[in-house]
């Protein structure tokens, strides 16, 4: 599907590097990308209801501050995000509103589109839903019944529908591949079996060979979506959905899978599960997630209702440049809290950086900025480079945003050359996007 327009990146001079990363699979730091190979990423979309609440546009400011290192770096980038529009929250909030799942998801789509285009990040590549998907998802679900690492448990209705689930035979998987179970998340049986309950796993159901053996694909139930597939009507499990649109789009392994902290297990093991037993190959490289981010004490989410979303900010004059500056000052592997206030502190740090760029702020509190910026070099040129070095090398460590920031806050605090300050402003919109 479209996603969204993409933010001007001003160029800089000289390039960075490709950024070390934190791989929550083996607790190493790794490089994101290899030496002149593409770097792929693929990150785990909304599931279009409630969005875009801080939470998920911290989780995909960490990421587009790794895009920008990468492109800052001369790397051609091929980023996928997918859409999870059609799901069971999706479907229960649908039903519990009144509203078609599908006008539910389209708003919800179209609303963070135009989140992330106002908050300047970069647009995957490849934005695909789900529901545009399915055939090559089944597909890969039949695939693994070939392989005999999926298994028919009958649904509750079974004696009349003659209904199966298919479920992921985990103890199949590992034996037949070289994924076994916490591989992906480096987490133990119990820590898993208590991740899986909370996060939409189904650990009692009867006929499953292993608790934690995964949904590959839901027969169809009475007034949910269904499509046809060779196992019948029905519609996919959620980590299958993840693991084929990735591969599809970027290959067979890829750099860097990432999504919040809050899909490290189940999801992200499962999709990498898949795909490894798919193609006997490992999936990512490396395994990033971003730190949670609650409100009221409690992590924000959809279904607690604690939300700040990004459009009510906007809508009540917040510039995106100030939640984006609130965001970035947190290290994005971090959990943190959102406090009342966290908007107004960040605009009033971006206003003290505009006050001593000089630049002035027009009345809808955009900068006037595009051209006060344009000049390459000049004057006082060499300090400017320095610092762009030493933000370079900030992000490089594991996308150090808040050490890059601090470095700005350290520059705007002295006097500099006009020539100097405008390298400064590129390398600040370049980098962290923030326009000045
Ligand atoms: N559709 C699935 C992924 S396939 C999903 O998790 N959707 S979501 O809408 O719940 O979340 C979208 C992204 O935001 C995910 O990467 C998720 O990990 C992240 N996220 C959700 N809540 C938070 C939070 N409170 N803090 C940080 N990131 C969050
Ligand atoms: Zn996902």
């Amino acid at each position: 599907m479209r996603s969204w327009p993409r933010p001007d990146i001003p160029a800089l001079p000289g390039s960075g590097r490709a950024p070390r990363l934190h791989d929550d699979s083996s607790g190493h730091f790794l490089e994101s990308a290899e030496a002149g190979a593409e770097a792929t990423l693929y990150v785990c979309g909304i599931t279009p209801y409630d969005a875009t609440h801080i939470g998920h546009a911290a989780t995909y400011l960490a990421f587009d501050t790794l895009v920008r290192s990468w492109l800052d770096a001369g790397i051609d980038v091929v980023y996928t995000q997918n859409v999870t529009d059609v799901d069971d929250p999706l479907l229960e909030r649908a039903t519990a509103t009144g509203v078609d799942w599908r006008e539910l998801a389209a708003s919800q789509i179209e609303l963070f589109r135009t989140d992330m285009a106002a908050l300047g990040v970069v647009p995957p590549a490849s934005y695909l839903g789900v529901t545009e998907t399915i055939d090559e998802i089944a597909a890969a679900v039949d695939a693994l019944r070939t392989k005999g690492i999926a298994y028919p448990v009958p649904t509750p209705d079974a004696a009349v529908t003659g209904g199966e689930d298919w479920y992921f035979d985990i103890a199949a998987a590992e034996a037949a591949t070289p994924w076994v179970l916490g591989s992906e998340s480096g987490l133990d049986r119990a820590t898993m079996s208590t991740l899986f309950a909370e996060r939409g796993g189904d650990p009692g159901r009867e006929g499953k060979r292993d608790p934690l053996d995964p949904l590959l694909w839901r027969a169809e139930r009475t007034g949910e979506p269904a499509w046809d597939s060779l196992m019948g009507r029905g519609r996919p499990g959620w980590h299958i959905e993840c693991s084929v649109i990735a591969r599809d789009t970027l290959g067979d392994t890829i750099c860097v899978q990432g999504g919040g902290g809050d899909l490290v297990f189940p999801h992200h093991e499962f999709s990498a599960a898949h795909a490894t037993a798919l193609t006997g190959e490992r999936f990512a490289r490396v395994n990033a997630h971003g730190g949670l981010v609650a409100f009221d004490g409690e992590k924000m989410s959809k279904s607690l209702g604690n939300l700040v979303l990004v459009s009510q900010l906007r809508a009540a004059g917040v510039e995106p440049a100030a939640i984006r500056l609130a965001i970035l000052s947190h290290p994005y592997r971090d959990d943190w809290e959102w406090h009342r206030g966290d908007e107004q502190r960040a605009a009033e740090r971006l206003a003290g950086w505009r006050a001593a760029a000089g630049v002035a702020v027009v009345a809808d509190g955009s900068a006037n900025a595009a051209s006060a910026f344009d000049l390459p070099n000049g004057e006082g040129e060499s300090e400017a480079l320095d610092l762009l070095e030493q933000v370079r090398t900030r992000l490089h460590d594991d996308l150090d945003t808040p050490g890059a920031l601090a470095l700005f806050d350290a520059w705007f605090d002295a006097p500099h050359a006009p020539a100097a300050t405008a390298l400064a402003a590129r390398a600040l919109d370049a980098l962290l996007g923030i326009r000045l």
